[in-house]
């Protein structure tokens, strides 16, 4: 099937509907009902549909919010626009060969844009105007940003980067920003600060589904995240200019607002509780026992019926993001840094990082292992490195666990590394550690591969191989209801 354009978030939701289902669900309630029935159908529905949902409770027909968009591999090919009828790891494969040969190109100033089809300034200013779930039962507030894009640019070398940062509702002209140290959003607002400025930026609540892949997956400082989004859409981004800050408004956004951050010592409030993707209550103001940045909000720009882009975090059993750009960013980083043979790499949520290799010589598996740890997709955050053979799909965690049963000696084939890249809301991190800003945690690397020397005399394996179970499954698929191949 030849791969689709389509230009903005809703032009991918009428794409999407023709090849996967979209569930059309009204009457919810924004008030902890929505975050539950996503988060059930995450985690009960093999590849689940994308829910939209409409008439939600308190607010008007036409505000609407978006789940799930990227929870079908399907969806996720479809949104880079690749071929849709692919398994898993084939599709990431053409996002890491996409990825590869995109050239970033920088964003193209447009005139108008129907983001500016409604317009909200001073005193006009309420951000309560949008239907943003209260996600999880503990959650301290209301989120507008989950699946959002936060711009800001470098004071000194003039990059705009743009990451995905949430964002509470503290009060109708302030929103609430949780950006965890060492991200780049982050770093650019201290350099405002540090000159007792505030930093001037633009977010975006519903963009196209390009950039908010971009957006989420940490590509190397000074590298603008427009850039490669219109690399990766193969044309320059469309941007409208701010009128408030002059920064780039993304042309198809559904919600944009204009505002600034200023230094914390002069405003910033408490944040969260917010549940967090390792499944727990960890992160923002808990985390670090501080309040933390705001946005002060000067202008709203929306357009008809509106769609807030929900991506609230989940417990890592509920996938929202079937296929992460992120795991072809470290594929793509591991060949570039010369890990040769490398046939698969994926990120099970941040924590436990897959590489598949075809062991060529002994030290490969270490190599790959090792260079897992610091490319910059994967650096941060993690848990576990896992290395294992190119029989293993890396993306499938029954075959990731069945290696790791079968083929790890624990005394000998797990490395513990200390002192790596993490952050405060890790659950896991000592309260001490944590407020000593001492925010780094330990590794371990499983070496889930045949022991190189001895490889060929690794007993065999007794399933069935990968062409005799497609060509039973094809063969009686009438019969029993497999999920498709
Ligand atoms: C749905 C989603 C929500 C995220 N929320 C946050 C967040 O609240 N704070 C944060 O620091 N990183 C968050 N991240 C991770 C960052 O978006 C990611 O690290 C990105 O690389 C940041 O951009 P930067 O590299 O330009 O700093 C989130 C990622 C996703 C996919
Ligand atoms: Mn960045």
């Amino acid at each position: 099937m030849a791969p689709v354009e389509y230009n903005d978030l809703r032009g991918f939701i009428e794409e999407a509907q023709k090849i996967s289902d979209c569930k059309k669900i009204e009457g919810i309630d924004w008030d902890k009902e929505i975050g539950a029935l996503v988060e059930a159908t995450a985690e009960l529905v093999p590849q689940p549909p994308m829910l939209l949902f409409d008439k939600i409770k308190d607010y008007p027909p036409g505000f609407r919010v978006l789940s799930l968009a990227f929870a079908s591999y399907k969806r996720v090919a479809l949104a880079l626009g690749l071929p849709i009828d692919k398994n898993k790891l084939e599709t990431l494969r053409l996002a890491t060969a996409k990825i590869k040969s995109a050239r970033p190109m920088p964003p193209r100033e447009v005139d108008s844009s129907p983001v500016m089809e409604n317009i909200m300034t001073g005193d006009d200013i309420d951000l309560f105007k949008f239907p943003a779930p209260r996600f999880h039962e503990k959650d301290g507030g209301r989120y507008l940003g989950t699946g959002d894009n936060l711009i800001n640019a470098d004071p000194d070398g003039g990059f705009i980067n743009m990451g995905t940062y949430r964002m509470q509702i503290h009060d109708q002209k302030t929103l609430g920003l949780w950006m965890s140290p060492g991200q780049h959003g982050r770093l650019i607002c201290m350099k405002y600060w540090e000159q007792g400025k505030s930093c001037p930026v633009v977010a975006v609540f519903g963009g196209h589904p390009i950039a908010f892949m971009s957006a989420h997956s940490k590509i190397p400082w000074g590298q603008s995240e427009l850039d490669m989004a219109g690399g990766l859409i193969g044309r320059p981004f469309e941007v409208i200019k701010g009128p408030v800050t002059g920064l780039p408004i993304p042309a198809g956004a559904e919600i944009a607002i204009e505002g600034e951050v200023p230094p914390p010592e002069i405003e910033s409030r408490p944040e969260g509780p917010f549940g967090e993707w390792p499944g727990y209550y960890s992160g923002g103001s808990i985390g670090t026992k501080e309040p933390q940045p705001v946005i002060k909000v000067k202008a709203v720009y929306h357009r008809n019926d509106p769609i807030i882009h929900d991506e609230a975090p989940m417990w890592p059993g509920a996938t929202k993001l079937d296929i992460h750009l992120g795991s072809g960013f470290l594929w793509d980083q591991l060949e570039s840094a010369g890990i040769s043979d490398v046939v698969g790499a994926y990120c099970h949520t941040d924590y436990m990082v897959v590489i598949a290799i075809k062991q060529r010589y002994a030290g490969h598996a270490k190599q790959a292992g090792m260079a897992a740890l610091s490319c910059s997709s994967s650096a941060r955050n993690g848990r576990y490195v896992v290395v294992v053979d190119e029989d293993i799909d890396p993306t499938n965690i029954k075959e990731v666990l069945w290696a790791m049963m079968t083929r790890v000696d624990p005394k000998t084939n797990i490395e513990l590394i200390d002192k790596c890249w993490s952050t405060p809301l890790d659950p896991r991190m000592p309260l001490e550690k944590r407020n000593s800003g001492d925010h780094t945690n330990s590794r371990a690397i499983f070496y889930a591969v045949r022991p190189f020397e001895w490889k060929d005399k690794f007993p065999m394996v007794s399933r069935s191989s990968r062409e005799l179970r497609e060509q039973t499954i094809r063969k009686y698929q009438g019969q029993i209801p497999f999920p498709g191949l």
